[in-house]
């Protein structure tokens, strides 16, 4: 069982009725494959307020898995979800980009909404059986669910960084969110350095005993380790090999006036992407006539996200000043220097556009991991593209031969960029096929596979590997 705050997709009322549709984002695009594959039950909230006169939701079918939905209130949503989670939680595992906000109302909710997601998979779940729950806003659900089924193998799985002592003890309520992570038999990171930072804390927080890569809990050892998440590779190289998209690519150079260089970005609107920064850095070159327009022109996705929390309202206003600032100083009639677009794409459009750019920026100021970078290098399978990485995104910890900068010093962004901008084709293509070689041996079938193994879970039980690419 896989227990996640959001179920893989949103409910879509159509003149036709009420009707499910696979939703975006980096947890969905990892984990469907591996539950698809498996038939598994997902636990999670559907993405819409529920009423109080709702019924409890019954488990459906689709896409050969099943899904058990968790009803959240318009108050829940409010205080567990946009409160405790994404404006408590979010900014202080990231290194506090923006001020946590910490409101003991969202802390109830949070703890009551995880206990709830614990009874409904305490209830589904087999006896025996394997639970992986996912991400920070599930982070009690460990400790509850043992609590209710002894008998469980639980995992738990970060998707975001976990930050040094020093910040983490910053949290109200620390204590019991680390008890909560306790409750698993494997509580896995993006990156080694979080899984230190958590085995240290165990140590300074509640004085437990270290034990070998663990840590001794009520007479239990709980495992701590890195398990870089990853994509699906085949699926993505199947879409960038196909004459839709390719023809689709070549459609969308056109229609950006065939410019020499094409730089992209997609990340969701979120204040950890360092959207900002890549900005700057592209203005300044522009003002100094590193770079021109029409021979470059950049475009950013900007998927709508998390829309009704302030810093991410805040962010939107920041963001675009600084593209009508930069369309308004360099920009000509029908020739944009940037093309901003605060929308959301299918996953062929965004193939497309991976295929389309010369230069693709993930520039995060911190990122767990980053998917986007991941999946630029897995659709170039023609070897062609430049990627500018983030220091502070995991994936730096494994796709080495990017262009790498650090997003805080906005030299080193215009450097990497330059660099990347200018590079000969050979190297170029060096460059994209280590990393390409890396990705293929590790893509999502084998991060799941790692995990699962590591939590004992018989590999005959997996999918195999070794048919995904
Ligand atoms: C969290 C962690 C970690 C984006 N726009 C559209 C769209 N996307 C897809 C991308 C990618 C995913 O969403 C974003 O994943 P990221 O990893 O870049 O970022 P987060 O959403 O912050 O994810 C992150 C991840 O969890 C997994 O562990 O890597 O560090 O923050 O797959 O392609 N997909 C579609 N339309 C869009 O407009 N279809």
């Amino acid at each position: 069982m896989v227990v996640a705050n959001r179920l893989p997709v949103d409910e879509v009322t159509t003149a036709g009725g009420r009707s499910w549709r696979r939703s975006p984002g980096g947890l969905v695009t990892a984990l469907h494959p591996v539950l698809a594959a498996q038939h598994g039950t997902w636990v999670g909230w559907p993405g819409n307020a529920a009423a109080p006169e709702d019924p409890t939701p019954q488990p459906f079918e689709l896409d050969g898995m099943r899904l058990r939905p968790v009803n959240l209130s318009t108050d829940e949503v409010e205080r567990y979800y946009e409160g405790f989670s994404n404006s408590s939680l979010w900014p202080l595992y990231h290194d506090a980009i923006e001020t946590p906000a910490y409101r003991r109302s969202w802390w109830e909710s949070y703890r009551r909404v995880n206990q709830r997601f614990a009874e409904a998979t305490a209830d589904q779940a087999a006896e025996g059986g394997t639970v992986w729950v996912q991400d920070y806003q599930l982070q009690l659900v460990p400790a509850m669910l043992r609590a209710l089924r002894p008998d469980l193998k639980i995992g738990f799985f970060l998707h975001i960084p976990f930050p040094p002592v020093e910040l983490f003890m910053q949290l109200p309520r620390r204590a019991e969110i680390l008890r909560g992570l306790l409750g698993a038999d494997l509580v896995g990171f993006q990156r080694p350095l979080a899984a230190q930072n958590f085995l240290r804390l165990t140590r300074h927080l509640l004085g437990l005993r270290p034990r070998g890569a663990g840590v001794e809990v009520d007479g239990r050892i709980v495992h701590a380790a890195a398990f870089p998440i990853s994509i699906d590779v085949a699926e993505i190289e199947g879409l960038a090999a196909s004459p839709l998209v390719r023809a689709r690519a070549e459609q969308i150079r056109a229609e950006l006036g065939e410019p020499k260089t094409v730089i992209l970005g997609v990340d969701r609107l979120d204040y950890t992407k360092g959207i900002e920064q890549r900005f700057k850095a592209y203005r300044e070159l522009l003002a100094e006539d590193r770079l021109s327009v029409p021979e470059t022109v950049m475009v950013q996705v900007a998927t709508p996200s998390r829309e009704r929390v302030e810093h991410y309202q805040a962010l939107r206003v920041k963001v675009e000043r600084e593209v009508g600032r930069i369309n308004g100083d360099y920009g000509r009639v029908g020739v944009p220097a940037v093309h901003y677009l605060h929308q959301s794409y299918s996953r062929s459009e965004l193939v497309a556009l991976y295929c389309a750019a010369d230069v693709m920026m993930v520039t995060p100021l911190r990122d767990g991991m980053n998917l986007v970078a991941k999946e630029y290098v897995a659709a170039r399978v023609d070897l062609g593209g430049a990627l500018v990485l983030s220091e502070f995104a995991g994936a730096a910890g494994e796709l080495r031969q990017a262009f790498l900068c650090n997003p805080h010093d906005l030299q080193s962004v215009k450097d990497s960029l330059l660099r990347a901008v200018h590079v000969d084709q050979s190297e170029a293509s060096r460059r994209m096929r280590a990393m390409r070689r890396h990705l293929r041996a590790h893509d999502v079938r084998h991060w799941a596979n790692s995990f699962l193994s590591a939590l004992g879970v018989p590999t005959t039980a997996l999918p195999n590997p070794e048919g995904t690419v």
